[in-house]
């Protein structure tokens, strides 16, 4: 009996990536006099690794391997990506980053047919924050009140692919995984919810669309919406159309029939 569904924030929610996480960890290298620039190509390696100071560690580890494990590097990461962070949450107040099609619509709808509805994602908080205030509004906007819980970035000690930010919220969300859905966008992701136990919805974003997946629910291009259909294939089978709460149960239910 589906009961929840469990949202991923970047390239799920919004394409967060390019426009939003990828400039502000160059705005933050040009606040740091670092000769850095991270393009789209060099971007899409990178988001290999989830978490930005793990990306960042990364990078180090590409450019300066001498120095990438030392004590200094580890502050100036930390620097770093507070920096990054701040400059994110600017860019998200200053608007241009929009829900993705059918997201905002499947949250109310879902509200509306009793499912419960909580986050988990890789980023930071702040940046979690930020987001939901540009495009659903704050306390008193209709996204209030929408996510029982929220779990971010560094609450557990192993991000995306490790399934702990997905056992974080089943725990506070006092659900089995059985009993919840996951939307993901990316490998990590449907990873991380995969060995949680839940079955995995995929709306694929703009670095994740010629992604290598294992099988999952349903595998879309977005959720859909009135005048654009969505795409893609549900249970092994080609499917167009709008995602709603209704349909999500359906799938639940063959998934379950089938197993
Ligand atoms: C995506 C990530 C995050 C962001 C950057 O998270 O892997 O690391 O790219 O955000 P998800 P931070 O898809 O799980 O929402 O710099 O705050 O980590
Ligand atoms: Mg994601």
């Amino acid at each position: 009996m589906l009961r929840a569904l469990i949202w991923d924030v970047d390239g799920t929610l919004a394409e967060t990536e390019h426009e939003g996480h990828r400039v502000a960890f160059n705005e933050a290298f040009a606040d740091e006099g670092l000769p850095w620039h991270w393009d789209e190509a060099v971007y899409r390696e990178l988001l290999a690794v989830t978490g930005g100071k793990e990306r960042l560690r990364a990078w180090w580890q590409r450019v300066d391997p001498s120095r990438a494990g030392a004590p200094e590097t580890a502050e100036r990461i930390a620097r770093l990506h507070a920096g990054k962070t701040r400059r994110y949450v600017e860019r998200m107040a200053a608007g241009g980053i929009g829900l993705r099609p059918g997201v905002q619509r499947l949250l109310l709808q879902a509200r509306e047919a009793g499912l419960r509805q909580a986050i988990a994602t890789t980023t930071t908080p702040d940046n979690v924050d930020a987001l939901l205030v540009a495009t659903l509004g704050g306390a008193a906007g209709p996204g209030a009140g929408l996510f029982e819980c929220i779990g971010a970035g560094d609450v557990v000690p192993h991000k995306k692919p490790a399934p702990d930010i997905y056992h974080w919220v089943l725990q506070r969300l006092g659900l089995r995984a059985d009993e919840c859905l996951a939307i993901e966008d990316s490998a990590p992701g449907v990873a991380a919810a995969r060995a949680a136990g839940l079955a995995v919805l995929v709306t694929r974003s703009r670095y994740t669309a010629g992604a290598a997946l294992p099988p999952v629910l349903a595998d879309l291009d977005h959720l859909g919406e009135a005048h654009l259909p969505a795409q893609g294939t549900a249970a092994g089978q080609p499917w167009q159309g709008i995602v709603t709460p209704e349909q999500l149960r359906a799938w639940c239910a063959a998934a379950v029939a089938a197993a």
